[in-house]
C-alpha cells in the first residue's frame, strides 16, 4: 500500500523550535520521491503559545487540544479511506491526536529515546512532548486531549529503545510508567537483536498497529539534530533492523516520525539521512 505523507508541524514548547520546520525539511530532502508516497498536505497543527497553563501544567493547553483535534480528524479521514498515513512531526505531542483516530484495540509500537511519561506536575518543561505516552494511556494530563481515560490499552503498548533513568526527575518519570506497558530499553533491545525484536512484534498479533518513531531513539553520534539528545541509543543500522519489519507489517495502520530539529541541521544533512533511512524501511 502506498504511504500518504501528512505534515503535523506541532512544536509543543510554543517557541517555534526547529521541530515545526521538520516536515518542510524532510520534503526538501526529497522524502516524497524517495518513498514514492502521495502528498497528503499539511494539518493546521502550528502552535504559538509558550504559556504554561497553571491548571494542567501543560504549555499552550488549548492550542495542543486544537492541534490534536485537527490531527485526529485528518488521520481518521485517511484511515477511513483505506489509506496509510505517514505523519511528520513536529514533536511527540502529535501522538494523542493520532491515537484519537485509532481503534482503541490498536497496538502501539513506540520507539523513543525517552518514555514521555511525565505529567503536568512532574514535567520540568510543561511540553506536551514530555507527556504523550502518559496521556494516551490515561495517566494524564487529560487537558492534552480533553478526555479522561486512555485512548489505547496500556497492555498493547510497547515502549522500545529508551535509556535508563539517570537523574532524579527521570527516575520519578520511570516510576510512573504503567506496569502493563511492555518495556524494552535500548541496551536490552541490542542484546535481543533489533531485527528479531521487530519481526517478533510485527508477527506477534493480528490486530491493527501504529508505529511511532521519535528520532531521538537514535544515538546522538548518528543523529545529533534533536532537542533532547540521549546517549547510548540505537545506531542507524540497528534502527533500520528494528523498524523495517514493523513498517512492512500488513496490519500496520500508519506511522509517525517526530523530533527532527532543523535548527540543529543548517545544511540539511541529517534530514537527508532520515529520508534515506525512511526510503529503506518503507520500500515495498
Ligand atoms: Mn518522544
Amino acid at each position: 500500500m502506498r504511504w500518504v505523507v501528512v505534515d503535523a508541524p506541532l512544536d509543543s514548547s510554543g517557541r517555534g523550535r526547529g521541530e515545526q520546520r521538520a516536515p518542510a525539511a524532510l520534503r526538501d530532502a526529497g522524502l516524497l520521491a524517495a518513498t514514492g508516497a502521495d502528498d497528503g498536505g499539511e494539518i493546521d497543527a502550528w502552535m504559538r503559545d509558550p504559556t504554561r497553563d497553571p491548571e494542567s501544567g501543560l504549555i499552550g493547553a488549548a492550542a495542543v487540544r486544537r492541534a490534536g483535534a485537527a490531527i485526529a480528524a485528518r488521520v481518521g479521514e485517511l484511515l477511513a479511506a483505506g489509506r496509510r498515513p505517514l505523519v511528520l512531526g513536529g514533536d511527540c505531542a502529535i501522538l494523542p491526536g493520532i491515537c484519537g483516530a485509532l481503534p482503541p484495540a490498536t497496538e502501539l509500537w513506540f520507539v523513543d529515546g525517552h518514555p514521555d511519561f511525565y505529567d503536568g506536575v512532574t514535567s520540568e518543561t510543561g511540553e506536551g512532548a514530555d507527556m504523550d505516552l502518559s496521556v494516551v494511556t490515561g495517566h494524564g494530563p487529560a487537558a492534552a486531549v480533553g478526555v479522561d481515560g486512555p485512548l489505547l490499552d496500556p497492555a498493547r503498548v510497547h515502549l522500545l529503545g529508551h535509556r535508563p533513568a539517570t537523574e532524579e526527575s527521570s527516575r520519578r518519570e520511570a516510576a510512573r510508567i504503567d506496569p502493563r506497558i511492555h518495556q524494552l530499553p535500548a541496551a536490552e533491545l541490542r542484546r535481543r537483536g533489533p531485527g528479531a525484536t521487530g519481526a517478533a512484534l510485527a508477527g506477534g498479533g493480528d490486530g491493527p498497529a501504529w508505529l511511532h518513531l521519535d528520532l531521538d531513539a537514535v544515538d546522538p553520534r548518528d543523529l545529533p539534530a534533536v532537542t533532547y539528545p540521549e546517549p547510548d541509543g540505537l545506531r542507524w543500522p540497528d534502527l533500520v533492523d528494528l523498524v523495517t519489519p514493523l513498517a512492512r507489517a500488513g496490519r500496520l495502520l500508519g506511522m509517525s516520525v517526530t523530533d527532527l530539529n532543523s535548527d540543529e541541521d543548517p545544511d540539511g544533512r541529517h534530514a537527508r539521512r532520515v529520508v534515506e533511512v525512511l526510503a529503506e524501511v518503507l520500500a515495498p
